[in-house]
């Protein structure tokens, strides 16, 4: 009985042990790739920055697509060069179609004729034919036509009754099809100077947001999305304008904290991409993986426990009356 029970001890012991090897291995397993994309700043896969930083009207407008199917804005310009320009200091933006200067990646242009002039920057980005009149399909043929405007052919012009509905409160109750995907002032209103300087006051949502596939850097072809505009909004004119990069995102940076704290506290569960996981989830896996450990641990000492009470059972039960009654 003696050495059963030794047995029996020496095996707990042996399997309490690997129990803490494990934990704390898989701890570690779970933790490090989770919280890398936090300790480097590496840039995510669907950063994007126009930054206005060598223009009189500094600043800059953050993008971030997560990969699922949203993205979020945030932008800060000092719009006090402007002023003059546009005396309301309600400003009009839009993704537009191209960026086609080769000598400069942001432009304040008074005149709205040289760096973000249509031929330099292209329509309003529309690919689902919203077809506002700055739409890049309300001057350009695409599908099966080849003669007349999309929008034309799709009957989506003033001419033919239709009417650009787009505006914020429709867009954020659901009425995402009355807008150019690049239309963001009228997804979540105008940018407004306040002081001489136009900021987020949150972080901008967007559900239906231009596919990231579809960006590319200094386009030519109006397909695409390459470029940010900023209008007057009374007159239209193109006042500021700049790329976007993927490679040149310092400008943006306090754009991204401000997105990242958002996507943090408005999205806390843990996403299926590592890139957008906070401290907080990694506690959560933590404590469920150590969860699961400790549950199994617990099961097998008590399946233990009841074996040995079985065997001992069965042992007495099979020993002779007479050594049972000499003990
Ligand atoms: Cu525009």
């Amino acid at each position: 009985m003696m050495i059963i029970l030794s047995i029996l001890l020496l095996s707990l012991l042996l399997s309490f042990s690997s129990a803490l090897s494990s934990s704390s291995s898989s701890s570690s397993l779970k933790g490090s790739p989770l919280l890398s994309p936090l300790a480097t700043a590496q840039p995510l896969p669907g950063q994007m920055c126009a930054s206005f930083a060598s223009t009189a009207a500094p600043g800059y407008f953050a993008l971030y697509n997560n990969g699922n199917g949203a993205t979020y804005y945030y932008y800060s310009i000092d719009t006090s060069a402007l002023l003059q320009y546009c005396p309301t200091g309600i400003f009009s933006y839009h993704l537009h179609t191209s960026w086609t200067n080769a000598t400069a990646s942001a432009a304040l242009d008074p005149t709205g004729t040289t760096y973000c002039s249509a031929a330099a920057t292209g329509g309003h980005y529309d690919p689902t034919l919203a077809c506002s009149s700055s739409s890049q399909y309300a001057s350009s043929p695409c599908g099966p036509w080849t003669t007349n405007a999309c929008c034309t052919e799709m009957g989506r012009t003033s001419s033919n009754g239709y009417t650009y509905s787009c505006n914020a409160n429709a867009y954020i109750a659901g009425n995402y099809s009355a807008c150019e995907l690049g239309d963001l002032s009228g997804k979540f209103g105008p940018m407004v100077s306040l002081n001489g300087l136009a900021k987020s006051l949150l972080v901008l949502d967007d559900v239906i947001p231009a596919h990231p596939a579809n960006f590319m850097e200094n386009q030519l072809n109006a397909l695409k999305w390459s470029s940010l505009v900023v209008h007057c909004a009374s007159t239209k004119a193109r006042l500021l304008c700049a790329k976007f990069s993927k490679s040149d995102l310092s400008a943006c940076a306090d754009g991204f904290t401000q997105i990242n704290s958002y996507i943090a506290q408005s999205y806390p569960s843990p996403s299926p991409s590592s890139s957008s996981s906070s401290s907080t989830s990694n506690v959560a896996y933590d404590t469920y993986a150590n969860g699961i450990v400790i549950t199994f641990f617990v099961t097998l000492i008590f399946g233990m426990g009841i074996g040995a009470g079985g065997y001992a059972y069965y042992k007495f039960r099979n020993t002779p009356l007479s050594f049972q009654n000499k003990k």
